[in-house]
């Protein structure tokens, strides 16, 4: 079970996420991804959602079209994790190589 970030650490993960900010009124990150299309932002949810089964750690997210509105928290914490920074990580490695052409 993972624990939440000391203040330290979690500012020092954050800087490393500079597309992510700091929900208001609640320990979550958020991010909004805009891809060309409606096909490419399945693809990404597709691919994450495959690595979020296997971390066993699921996004609260929110697709229209070809916009993902994504929510880290770690329900279990109470708030940020290592496991937050590790998906958030990894949906910006998936998303720039889709995006990258
Ligand atoms: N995802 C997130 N974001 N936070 C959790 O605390 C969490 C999770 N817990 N995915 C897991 C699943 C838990 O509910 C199951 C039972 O393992």
């Amino acid at each position: 079970m993972p624990d939440k970030l000391p203040e330290a650490q979690r500012k020092a993960a954050l800087a490393e996420l500079p597309e992510w900010s700091e929900v208001e009124g609640r320990d979550a990150i958020r991010r909004s991804f805009q891809f060309r299309n409606f096909n490419e932002a399945w693809g990404f949810m597709s691919r994450i959602a495959l690595t979020a089964e296997k971390m066993d750690h699921h996004p609260e997210w929110f697709n229209v079209y070809n916009r993902v509105e994504v929510t880290l928290s770690t329900h279990s914490a109470g708030g940020i994790t290592d496991l937050d920074i590790k998906l958030a990580k990894a949906m910006d490695r998936v998303a720039a190589s889709l995006t990258a052409d």
